[in-house]
Order: C-alpha cells, then structure tokens, then sequence
C-alpha cells in the first residue's frame, strides 16, 4: 500500500481509536457493509460498465482525418504532434466496432499549453490549459459532439479522461491565478508529499481552494452535459481527497462512471477506493503479473495470488483490467522476438477475456504493436491495410475473443471462482470457473511450452459437475478440449494459451 494512502483514508477526520474499530469491523463485515451501502443508494443507483470493453484511444497518435489542424505535425519525432484528430477518430468507430469494443476512452483531449516543454509537445493531452475547450491539434468542440452522437448512433459509450491535479507547464492561469496552485512552501509544510508537491513538476491545484473547485466541477458538468458516460480520472493519488469525494458525489448522482488511476494500485487501493466511491480503478497488480507470466515465463501462481484477492472488492465486476496502456511499455515488447510477442499477446488477449471485470484495450494492442516506454509506446496506430499477415491474425483472435466473451453471460458478468490447484501445476496452469445463470463457464491458462494433458480429480478442485464429453474450447480455432468423467477433469491443451469451456 502506497504510504501516502494512510494519510487520506475516509476515516482520517475521526479519533484513532474510533477509524481503528470501524477499520477492524469493515474488515469482519465487509460484504455486509458492502451491501448496505449498496441499499443506501438506491436514491442514485450507481453506474456499471460489466459486461463492457473498453476501447482506449490516444487521439493525436490514431487517425488523422484533417490534415488542415496539422500544425507543427512531425511524425518523425515521437515528442511532437503527430496529427491524429477527433475526425479521424470518428471516422474509424466502426474500426473499433468491428474488433468488439464497446467502449471508447479518449485520453484529454482539452486545449493544451501551446509550447512544447522538455523537447515534447502536448500531443498526450495531459498538460491542459482549459479544461473546456477542445485543442486545436484534436478540432473543435463540433468535432467533439459530432463523435459523440456517432457513438450514440453505434451504442458505444464515453470515458473522458480528466486531469484534476494540474494545469500544464505553460499554461495562461499558472501566472494569472498564483493562489490556485501549490508552491515550494505548501510542498515544504506538507506531510502529503504525494497530494500537494509538483508532480514531475507541473503546476500543482490546490484543490482546496473554492475557485479550483469549481473550475473542475465545471469541467465535468460540461463534459457530462456533451454526452460523455464516464471519466478517467488520472493520477487520484496526487489530488485532495475531500475534493475527490464530493467530485465523485457529482458524478455519482449525475450517473457518470467513474475509473479511478491509481499507479501501481493493488487489489487492497482498489477495493478501498471503490468503497470510497469509485466505481472502479485499474488493477495495476494482474497487470504485472499477467505480464510477467504471460510475456516473461514467469509462473501463473502470481496471477493466482492477485485473483484470490478478488473477494475483496466490493465490486469486482467493475475492475478495469488491461494488458498495458499508454504509460507502461507495450505488452508485446516483453519479448524480443516479433512473432513471439504476437502468439504470447494472442494468449493474453484470450486470457485477459476470461477474467471478470472490465477489459480495456490500448490502441495497437489487438496486434500486438511493439513499443517500449513513453513516448515508444505512442507510435502511430496502423490500420487494415498496413498490417502484415502476422498482425491480421493477432486482431482476428482478439476479435474472436471478445465476441466469445460477449456471447457468454457468464464471461461478461458471471461470478469468479478460483480453483484450487496441486502443487506441481500451480506455476503452469490456472483453472477458474465464471457463472451466471447456472451455465458455468471454465477458464484454463497453461503456461507450459508444450501442449499438455491434465486430470485432476474434481473433488480436489471444488468442482462439482456432471459427466461431460470431450467439449472444445470456445475460442475459434484453438484446439483445446475439456472432458468430465470417472470424477476427474480431463484437461489438452496448447503451450501458452488460455482457454474457455463451456461445462454444460
Ligand atoms: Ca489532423
Ligand atoms: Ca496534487
């Protein structure tokens, strides 16, 4: 648990004595409180994203579809402005369809500051100089509502990003608004190091201040009413919680979701900030651990560790879970090899469609585009026709798999049940059952190189199931087959591969 965390717990205005008892009693009720906080809002009731995929896009880096708003666009400089634009995006929806998606999560795409900064210009969106306008770079506010109502038209729905710890270096407000931003000194008295010192430097709000609330209460009410769905909010571990708290307030009774960014969060900063009210935070924990299994031979006991902290969450189901994203190096360049990382970026997109929660694909990860840190992990999306033959199969399985997962009930929302393995398997394999409706679905990842054949009795699983003929994996293609007799499950499956099975 990140230190900073112990300093704006919910409870951080109570007497000791009395967050500790009410910590040790939510740690002895928590499904129960859990639920009766659920029932409490029913006034309002909270927003889901299970059963959606999100689709992450950075817009400056995906399609360009007005060359007319390319200033100081130099696409062989990973730092600048590259050209991509919100027609561009609108234009390439039924792309983004096709894979499956259903969700689209634009990184900021406010006016930024106009000058560049360390060599590098705002093409990333988060050095924002007016949170309600629409730069330049990206088109204008009728190009952000023309994508809107494309995605209505589609039924996609809307993350926004937001930034509410910072304006940009160079922003106009910085020098115009002194008493908004946090200074050496506030940094220097501060035992919040995290909350109110710079970030990597930029101009840090004091959300405190009444003025800087409203600027970012404003900005979601202005998003909101453009038809956005949900936010992004970055970086929640710099930002005064008080303010957090009644932001979230706001969205909540407005039925905005909210996605919480959190770096390096484990299970334990998810579930209490859901608790805290966010409807969701990206599990960084799987993310390292399915990286590191999947990518780096690594074992799967690791991603077993992470998923058994699942019963802590009081809404599992809403837990965003990635492969990589903008900030972190790309999934497939955990590997040399090129065709390396496109079967093991196979393997985890099938994998990562398995799990409950909600996944969320970064742009180029459907075909396993290589990158390593920011800004490598930024190169240009490429489309259909640019792609090699290696690549087209990379986005037909991850198509393949999300269409698996939104056929199934019991993959989107089903409940999920680890099961427990014997010793000698627990590195190479992990079995999980997902089920609603009494129509459960098994999960086989199988970290082996080789394929391999498994019986394990049932009664050692926890498994309770009829007699089953041998049944293929539902993911097309993948020859991988479940049987259930003489009380064992029968297991074949591919090296490096994760599986589906539908067990009745
Ligand atoms: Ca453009
Ligand atoms: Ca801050």
């Amino acid at each position: 648990m990140p230190k900073q965390f112990l300093h704006s717990r919910p409870f951080a205005d109570l007497p000791s004595g009395v967050a500790l008892r009410t910590l040790l009693l939510s740690a002895v009720l928590g499904a129960a409180l859990v639920s009766a906080r659920a029932s409490a809002q029913t006034a309002s009731p909270p927003s889901s994203f299970e059963g959606q995929i999100i689709y992450q896009v950075m817009p400056d880096r995906f399609a360009d579809g007005n060359p007319a708003n390319n200033a100081a666009v130099d696409r062989t400089n990973p730092r600048a402005w590259h050209g991509g634009d919100l027609p561009g995006l609108t234009a390439k929806l039924p792309y983004i369809q096709q894979l499956g998606a259903t969700a689209l999560w634009m990184t900021p795409i406010y006016r930024q500051q106009s000058g560049n900064s360390f060599e590098t210009a705002a093409y990333h969106g988060y050095w924002p100089a007016n949170f309600q306008d629409v730069d330049p770079h990206f088109g204008t506010l009728n190009d952000f509502d023309t994508l809107i109502g494309a995605t209505q038209k589609a039924g996609m729905r809307v993350v926004l990003d937001q930034v509410i710890n910072h304006y940009g270096y160079t922003a106009d407000v910085v020098k115009q608004k002194p008493a908004w931003f946090n200074g050496e000194s506030e940094c220097a008295a501060t035992t919040k190091k995290d909350v109110d010192c710079a970030l990597a430097g930029l101009p840090d709000l004091k959300q405190s201040n009444p003025e800087v609330q409203k600027v970012l209460f404003d900005a979601a009410a202005f998003w909101r009413a453009r038809g956005v769905d949900a936010f992004r909010y970055d970086a929640i571990k710099h930002v005064e919680r008080p303010f957090l708290n009644a932001l979230l307030a706001r969205d909540r009774s407005a039925g905005a979701w909210t996605l919480g960014e959190w770096f390096d969060a484990d299970t334990g900063t998810v579930a209490e900030w859901q608790r805290a009210g966010f409807d969701s935070l990206f599990l960084f924990s799987l993310q390292a651990a399915m990286r590191d299994a999947i990518m780096s031979g690594q074992g799967l006991d690791r991603v077993a560790g992470v998923l058994a902290r699942a019963g802590e969450l009081p809404r599992p189901g809403e837990v965003a879970l990635f492969l990589d994203n903008h900030d972190v190096p790309r999934f497939a360049n955990g590997t040399l090899f090129e065709d390396d990382g496109q079967a093991r970026t196979k393997y985890g997109l099938r994998a990562l469609m398995t799990l409950r929660g909600v996944p969320v694909i970064w742009q180029g990860t459907e075909i396993a585009m290589r990158g390593g840190t920011d800004p490598d992990n930024r190169r240009d999306m490429r489309f259909e026709a640019e792609w090699t033959p290696a690549e087209r199969s990379v986005f037909e399985v991850t198509r393949d798999a999300i269409a698996v997962r939104k056929a199934s009930p019991s993959l989107s929302r089903g409940a999920q049940k680890l099961l427990p393995l014997p010793p000698q398997f627990d590195s190479e394999l992990l079995l999980f059952t997902r089920e609603l409706n009494g129509e459960p679905v098994l999960a086989a990842w199988h970290n082996g190189k080789a394929r391999q054949s498994y019986s394990i009795r049932l009664s050692s699983l926890g498994l309770t199931v009829g007699n089953l003929a041998a049944t293929r994996s539902l993911f097309a293609g993948q020859d991988a087959k479940v049987s259930v007799s003489g009380g064992f499950l029968h297991l074949s499956l591919p090296g490096r591969d994760a599986a589906a099975f539908a067990l009745k």
